[in-house]
């Protein structure tokens, strides 16, 4: 019999990096989720079914298991907790780091020195009062969603805290690098439960992957 399977993927570049992985599982899904409006996409196997959920909602569609496994970022997964969720797998795709980043004119070091309250703008609070209090910096933590880089430039805060790729979104804003918190890389997230019920079809998608990744 075969029991149906649920994976939740984000679009863009996870997306994009999972297909080799699909493939290597003998996965295709059929539609292209940058043309298509269904969130619910068919792969070439009836039994395998792919949604596609903003990054952030990933860990908690596999938690409630609304899917039966997922591909989220070690950021988003350290940001919503690891409850419930099997984590077998460093997938080594959507590579980038987190940072502390400034305005080329704000001095970062003199700041931290001093002991004074840094502001900090970021979409990641949990990473950034992590690292913070393990450096013993006091820092004001103000929460955004999205274009953290704006925040310095405004007088919103003094630092941000975000993923960095090529360092060109940074650059194109003034801003600079200035502490790297870790790096960055998604894994493959499973369902605890749905790994009781249906322990065949989730191992042989989890060693198809492990084997692509070279694990
Ligand atoms: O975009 P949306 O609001 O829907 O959600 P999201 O931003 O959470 O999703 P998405 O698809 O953009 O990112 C999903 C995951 O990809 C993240 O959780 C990371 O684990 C990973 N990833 C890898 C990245 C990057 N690289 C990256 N460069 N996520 C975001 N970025 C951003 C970066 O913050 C910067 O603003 O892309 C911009 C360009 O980066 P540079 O340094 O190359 O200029
Ligand atoms: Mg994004």
């Amino acid at each position: 019999m075969n029991q149906s399977i649920t994976l939740a993927l984000s679009k863009g570049r996870i997306f994009e990096e999972t297909l080799p992985l699909l493939k290597a599982a003998g996965i295709v899904v059929l539609d292209d989720p940058e043309k298509s409006r269904k969130l619910i996409l068919a792969t070439n196997q009836p039994h395998v079914r792919v949604l596609v959920v903003r990054a952030t909602d990933v860990p908690t569609y596999v938690q409630y298991g609304g899917a039966d496994l997922g591909i989220t970022g070690r950021d988003t997964l350290l940001e919503h907790g690891n409850q419930g969720l099997y984590q077998p797998l460093d997938l080594q795709i959507a590579k980038c780091r987190i940072s502390v980043a400034v305005r080329a004119d704000f001095d970062y070091a003199s700041a931290v020195r001093q002991g004074s309250r840094l502001r900090v703008a970021t979409k990641y609070v949990a990473i950034a009062r992590e690292f913070f209090a393990s450096k013993g910096v006091h820092v004001d933590l103000i929460k955004l969603y999205g274009s953290m880089e704006l925040a310095p430039l405004v007088g919103l805060a003094d630092a941000i805290v975000d993923l960095v790729s090529t360092g060109n979104t940074l650059k194109a804003n003034q801003l600079v690098e200035v502490e790297r918190i870790m790096d960055i890389s998604s894994r493959l997230v499973v369902n605890q439960a749905a790994l009781k019920t249906k322990t065949q079809p989730l191992r042989d998608i989890i060693n198809a992957f492990a084997g692509a990744v070279g694990q």
